[in-house]
């Protein structure tokens, strides 16, 4: 391939894209409008609303979130599935609706053609969120924690599909790390396999979701929105697929104490094994297990570190705009 094919293959791929999203995408009026002036746009999941938290609890953080980004100066975007389309924005009303809908389908890469041709509802994870957000032209994405490798993985070869769309989707993804449920050694090896820079926030550590330290470290350390909003670029002009992982650590005084987490983690892998669960169903048994085991203490550390990452979500996707702005 001569380097003049480069230009027409990236023009080809990006016109590919445009016509799908006219076809699948729905913006909200406030998505739709941010879009048009260039506004920084933050895009959310929903499975961590339909699979990942209680009820009121999954609405209300919900909602602070998107408070949060937009007092920062950018616009949410929460994503689901409803009647062959994906929805980019959601008003509170319907992010009520979804929490009260039964039966959703936690849809992950393998599940989007299969939803989207019967019209189910369903929410997105951080696998088919990225897909998205890729489609609708959104450069940052918050969520609590990614999928990963799970304990015993090498023996199951239950990995997240979120690990691959890492590999492959062009968005930033901020999250506090990955809960320890998993096995975050394997799970940082895969990302290095998979060619994704892994960016501690302000730590040189690799958070754990409710704790500040996984007791691995993070690949490297950044410092600032800009930072990150630097590499993602650079990223880009190389030419190299995939996403930019940023790693925030929970706020200190919302950490959970090391000692509980990992006797509440132990019971929780015990009750999965007894129970059988497996596929889809592992990672939202063991979050409903953790938080019985805490006693709710992992639904507060799970609402206080979403929300630190909304904030932070919100500042790079600011720092990308002020980029691509002065130098496109
Ligand atoms: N980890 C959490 N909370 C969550 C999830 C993961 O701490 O709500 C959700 C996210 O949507 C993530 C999905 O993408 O679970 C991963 O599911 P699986 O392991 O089946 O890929
Ligand atoms: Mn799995």
């Amino acid at each position: 391939m001569g380097r003049e094919d480069v230009p027409s293959a990236a023009c080809e791929t990006e016109s590919l894209r445009r016509a799908t999203a006219e076809t699948v995408l729905v913006y909200s009026d406030e998505v739709a409008q941010a879009k048009l002036k260039g506004t920084p746009i933050v895009a959310l999941e929903t499975t961590i609303i339909t699979h990942g938290m209680p009820y009121p609890a999954n609405v209300s953080t919900a909602r602070s979130v998107e408070r949060i980004i937009r007092e920062a100066g950018a616009v949410p975007a929460t994503i689901c599935i409803r009647e062959s389309r994906i929805h980019v924005g959601m008003t509170d009303a319907e992010i009520e609706a979804l929490a009260q809908t039964e039966n959703v389908v936690k849809a992950s890469r393998r599940d989007l053609p299969v939803v989207l041709a019967s019209g189910r509802t369903a929410s997105t994870t951080v696998a088919a969120t990225m897909i998205a957000a890729r489609l609708a032209g959104i450069h940052v994405f918050v969520t609590g924690g990614i999928g990963g490798v799970h304990r015993g993985g090498e023996r199951t070869m239950d990995i997240s599909a979120d690990l691959q769309e890492l590999a492959e989707t062009d968005v930033i993804v901020v999250c506090a790390g990955a809960k320890a449920i998993l096995d975050i050694g394997r799970t940082l090896e895969v990302l290095e396999t998979y060619g994704v820079p892994v960016l501690g926030y302000q730590t040189q550590q690799f958070p754990a979701f409710y704790t500040r330290d996984s007791g691995y470290p993070a690949a490297y350390r950044v410092d600032s929105p800009a930072e990150v909003a630097r590499i993602a670029r650079a990223k880009s002009t190389l030419g190299l697929r995939g996403g930019v992982l940023v790693a925030n650590p929970i706020p200190p005084n919302a950490e959970l104490p090391k000692a509980d987490v990992d006797r509440a983690i132990e019971r929780a892998l015990q009750l999965a094994e007894t129970d059988g669960v497996v596929g889809k169903d592992v990672t939202p048994y063991l979050l409903a297990a953790m938080e019985r085991l805490t006693e709710g203490r992992s639904l507060e550390a799970n609402v206080r570190l979403i929300e630190s990452n909304a904030a932070l979500g919100a500042a790079i996707a600011c720092a990308y705009a002020d980029l691509r702005r002065s130098a496109p």
